[in-house]
């Protein structure tokens, strides 16, 4: 009996030890600038930090010093940014080279080991500049889908079979499937990771800081939107989709023990719908945090061209849908941060003259679910908003891009329009100024009493 009352406070005593060390080190890790997680929010030099961000894919592109570097543009979209109260972007921040119509040109890998210098010191400049205005970066290193190339290019590269572009096949579902192949084939999975350690260890022209000694780095991400594969994937492919998140992130963390890593996840949706898989690729303790993504119009919840009749249904899904991750947040015990969401400008209209008054709508709900939470001192870690189109126009009558045009928010698998939000959408950027202004205010105080 003294001996078990022995070995229960010996335990207990381990425990506590155990935790007040993890909690010293959420400390430190959360001074010298790093952004880390402290309990179930994320912390900066000792104070509560929450995001209010911009998915800006093409920042890096936007940094090159030639080619299709537009360094002054760039300059003056993270001023507008930071105006209106963004302080994170999410980055697109490895792509590779293909032959896919749909996919954006250059890419940062040109083939397996040869990366473009020019693309990364346009991300150089753009970590530097995001650091002088005290702004960070989520980077993701590879994307489930094609228009970066991505991991049916590293197919292409490794089982020599064709990189598929399902906008021209126009079957996602077997784009999916096949694309499960990249979690389990070695040679894509070495090259992947040595692009990682190309990047996590690379030393910025600007700077002279290596990535993983900059604090500008909120999280390596590893991808956009990944996934088990296509809506059949079964216990096999979910197994191997949870040991491909759980060793990457710590293959990560083994190179650079000072950042988070985060997944990109796009949660339920992107997890076949099943929650235990969304809450145990999370689980893993080199994953930081939890994201999720909102898409309704793409879901099938809304008809921008029957907007008043699809409106309801609409909103009372996607209010469950943020409300159910923030619970799955509280029960994994980590943040959550919503990292995209969007709607179509009015009537499905993709022209940059038309109005947004349905998406400020539903901007201004998604915002006001995620500070009422926040303010209840659930697990919120903020929003990242899909996607800033700043100053970049279509150039072409039926908007989609071509090399050479304007790079905005949609990537080059869609229109140019569908959900970017450009500097002239006035009424938008008002919707996002307020809810950054008061979820700042709601995560400084909340965090305050932690
Ligand atoms: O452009 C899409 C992007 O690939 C993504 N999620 C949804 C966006 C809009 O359809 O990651």
């Amino acid at each position: 009996m003294t001996t078990r009352i022995a070995k229960k406070t010996a335990t207990a005593a381990f425990l506590l030890a155990a935790l007040a060390s993890f909690n010293a080190m959420a400390a430190d890790n959360g001074q010298d600038g790093f952004v880390a997680v402290q309990d179930t929010h994320f912390v900066r030099n000792g104070h509560p930090y929450v995001i209010t961000g911009a998915n800006f894919w093409y920042g890096g592109y936007l940094g090159a010093p030639s080619g299709v570097g537009q360094r002054a543009r760039l300059v003056k979209e993270l001023d507008r940014l930071k105006a209106i109260g963004i302080n994170n972007v999410r980055v697109l921040a490895v792509s590779e080279q293909t032959d896919m119509k749909s996919a954006v040109r250059p890419a940062t890998t040109r083939k397996p080991g040869d990366y473009d210098e020019n693309l990364l010191k346009g991300l150089d400049f753009l970590m530097a500049e995001l650091a002088r205005r005290d702004m960070t970066a989520v980077l993701y290193l590879n994307n489930f889908w094609q228009w970066s190339g991505g991991m049916t290019q590293y197919l292409n590269w490794f089982e020599g079979t064709p990189a598929h572009d399902p906008n021209v096949s126009k079957d996602y579902e077997r784009f999916m499937g096949e694309n499960a192949r990249f979690y389990t084939n070695a040679k894509a999975q070495a090259e992947y990771r040595k692009v990682i350690d190309h990047i996590v260890n690379r030393t910025n022209s600007v700077t002279g800081k290596r990535y993983r000694d900059d604090p500008a780095v909120l999280s390596w991400q590893l991808a956009n939107e990944p996934r088990p594969g296509n809506s059949k994937a079964g216990g096999e492919q979910k197994a191997t989709y949870v040991k491909w998140v759980a060793d990457t992130a710590h293959y990560i963390r083994s190179l650079d023990g000072k950042h988070m890593v985060s997944t990109g996840s796009e949660g339920l949706a992107g997890s076949v719908q099943d929650a235990q898989l969304y809450m145990d690729a999370h689980r893993t303790p080199d994953v930081a945090y939890l994201t999720y993504h909102l898409w309704p119009a793409n879901w099938g919840w809304f008809d921008p061209k029957r907007a008043d009749a699809t409106w309801a249904g609409m909103m009372d899904k996607s209010m469950q849908y943020l409300n159910q991750h923030i619970d799955y947040a509280k029960q994994v015990h980590k943040p959550i941060v919503l990292e995209e969401f969007g709607l179509n400008r009015d009537g499905a209209s993709f022209d940059i003259k038309s109005s947004t008054r349905v998406r400020d709508r539903f901007y201004g709900e998604v915002f006001s679910l995620i500070e009422k939470r926040a303010a209840a001192g659930d697990p919120v870690a903020g929003w990242t908003f899909w996607a800033w189109g700043g100053a970049g126009r279509a150039a072409n009558a039926d908007y989609w891009w071509k090399p050479g045009n304007d790079f905005v928010g949609d990537p080059p698998q869609e229109e140019q329009g569908l959900y970017s939000v450009f500097d002239s959408d006035a009424s938008t950027i008002q919707v996002i100024q307020d809810s950054a202004r008061r979820l700042q205010a709601i995560g400084a105080r909340i965090g305050g009493k932690q």
